[in-house]
This record gives C-alpha cells, structure tokens and sequence, in this order.
C-alpha cells in the first residue's frame, strides 16, 4: 500500500476530562451529551476544572481521534493529520500521542497562540464537550498548499474531514473535496455533532455533494432531518435521503454510516435504496469507563479497513470493535499494545 495513503484534517484539541460532573453540567447550562462551542459564560470552565476538579489530560479532536483509530488497522506510515495548534507544551503532548499511535502530525503552527481544548463532562456513560478552539481556528488554506503539504495530500488517496473543521475551514474543507472528486479520490466527512447540521447547514451543503462516505449518530442525523424539514424521524429514512443527494462525483456510490450508540449501525448506500442493519455486540454497564471518542474510533476504524480494501461487513466491524475499546479506555484512547482486531 501507498504511503500516508489517508490524510485527514480537523480541530487538534487536548481534552480535559473529569467525571461525576454533574454540578458542571447545571454550572454551565451543558446538557449530558452534547459537543458545543464554549460561549462567553461557559469560558470559565477549563480554570474552574483544572483548579477544582480531579482532571486527566488526553489526546482528543474529533478527527485526530479518527486518524488515530485508523493507524491502528493500518501498516505503518498511512496515516497523515493536520490542524492547526498553537505554540506550547499542549501541541507537544498531541504530537507525542499521534507519534505512538501512528499518525504523522503536519500541524500548521499559529504563532503566540494556545493550542484548543475540549472540556470533557463525564455523567455516567453520557459526555459533554465544551470546546475552546484557540489556535484551531486558524487554519488558513494556504497551509494545504504549502510546499510540506501539498505534495501530501496528491499522494495520498482517501481524505476524512471533521464535521466540526466548518465551523471555520469550509474553504480548506472544499479544497480537499475537489481535489479528491476531480482525482477519482475518497472523500469522507462525519457530522460531529447536531450543531453542524443546525448552525453550519450552507457550509455542510456546499461539502455534501463531494462526500462519497458520510458518518454520523442518530442525534446528527435527526438534527439534519430536522434542519431540512424531512418529513421522516426513521434514521434508516434519513441515511437512505442522504446517500440519494446529487453527488459531484456519480461514478462512486455514496456510503452514509449511521451509528446509534449501542443500537444496530446503519448503511445505506446510492446504488442501493434498502440500507442495511448491522447488529451491535452491547458491552455490560460495568465494562464502560466512558464514552468520549467512541463514534470517532467507530469511523477511524471504519476507514481503516476500508482503506486496506475490506469489504463492507468487515469495515463495520473494525470501527465496532475500536468502538467498544475506547468506551473500555479513559477517553479517546485504545488499547496498546494493540490488539488484533
Ligand atoms: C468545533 N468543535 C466543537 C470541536 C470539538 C471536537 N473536535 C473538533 N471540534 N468538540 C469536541 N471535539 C472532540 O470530540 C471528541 C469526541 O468525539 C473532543 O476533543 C473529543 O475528543
């Protein structure tokens, strides 16, 4: 296989996570599962959970999440990320954690910025984010076509973004859903959280024709019916009325990959109108530590085997079984020394 044959973009966060917070959630009008942008009030959080509360610091942003879910199926140097940090000790401890897990880190650094964190809420297996983006935000385009880069990303073949990276980076998002439509590549994208549906419906808009594999939750996929006015709560419906939206690319079938959390997944494909159901093996109440980076892992180790050319059962089964791992981990993480999945 090609070298960093997958390259994927997104928000570089620290997350910094405390469990039992329920007193938080009421502090800051945050509800239990939930991935927000930190508004002015909810800024106050990360001093409050560093001087007040037992913390633990680990690796997060949605898509670095991913990224690092699919270096784990994958042979070594596949796995490419950017985002933009910041200049500090934050940007190093995520660079560390791509090291060991396999992702080769190609950060644009905002000078005499901070790196972005993600307050993470833990209450029982619910999680809410509360995101401060700092230097994530600044990602500029013009990074892609740096000469480090851009000789990156005509190598690589498959692309992931996160649903969260527009927000702010529709621009960088398009360019990389172009390039791979008008090379023939893979372009995937996840939904990340029902804001982005809600609030960044243009953005999402102008990315959807280029995607050719769409993850997302059941939350998601109910806030983009809702946006759009479907006429339709089934999820299987609106995965089904995803996957049928005008494509840039027709000569690829569109893959739309809905999880439910420990309900069946949901595949529905455009050359296909029936989508299909894939079981979930349910892991006792004991066995989950939390459920923060679950649905990434899901979609990284979704990837990753669709990247080694596996077929479509075995690539559900990747993401559930790195999936089920990372709900048994602290955090975002999976298990090492690896497992074989
Ligand atoms: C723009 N926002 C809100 C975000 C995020 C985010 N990643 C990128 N952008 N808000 C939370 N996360 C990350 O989601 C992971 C869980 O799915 C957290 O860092 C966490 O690791």
């Amino acid at each position: 296989m090609a070298t960093f044959s997958l390259f994927a973009m997104g928000n570089p966060l620290l997350d910094i996570q405390v469990t039992e917070g329920e007193p938080l959630l009421e502090k800051y009008g945050l509800k239990p599962n939930d991935a927000v942008l930190a508004n002015e009030q909810q800024l106050a959080i990360y001093d409050d959970i560093v001087k007040n509360w037992k913390v633990t610091y680990v690796a997060g942003g949605a898509a670095q999440n991913a990224a690092r879910a699919a270096a784990y199926v994958l042979p070594e140097k596949s796995v490419m990320y950017t985002g933009c940090v910041g200049e500090d000790e934050l940007a190093d401890q995520l660079r560390a954690a791509n090291a060991k897990e396999g992702v080769e880190s190609a950060y644009q650094v905002a000078k005499g910025q901070r790196t972005g964190a993600c307050a993470v809420v833990i209450t029982g297996h619910h999680r809410s984010l509360c995101t401060t983006l700092q230097a994530a935000e600044s990602f500029t385009p013009s990074h892609l076509s740096s000469p480090e880069i851009a000789p990156l990303i005509q190598n690589a073949k498959f692309f992931y973004v996160g649903g969260f990276f527009l927000t702010h980076g529709v621009e960088s998002a398009l360019e990389l859903a172009k390039h791979a439509s008008n090379a023939g590549k893979v372009y995937t994208l996840n939904l990340s959280a029902p804001f982005i549906p809600q609030f960044f419906k243009a953005q999402l808009q102008q990315v959807l024709p280029y995607v050719d594999i769409l993850f997302g939750n059941e939350s998601e996929a109910a806030s983009y019916a809702e946006a759009n006015g479907l006429p339709t709560s089934s999820v299987a419906d609106i995965a089904q009325a995803f996957a049928n939206l005008d494509k840039a690319n027709p000569s690829r079938p569109r893959l739309v990959v809905i999880t439910q959390g420990a309900e069946s997944t949901i595949v529905a494909s455009s050359t296909d109108q029936t989508p299909k159901v894939f079981a979930v093996q349910k892991l006792s109440a004991e066995q989950i530590v939390d459920t923060n980076g679950a649905g990434d892992m899901f979609a990284g180790g979704f990837l990753g085997a669709y990247v080694s050319g596996k077929p479509l059962e075995e690539c559900v089964e990747t993401g559930h079984a790195l999936g089920a791992m990372c709900v048994q981990q602290v955090g975002p993480t999976l298990k090492f020394p690896k497992v074989k999945i």
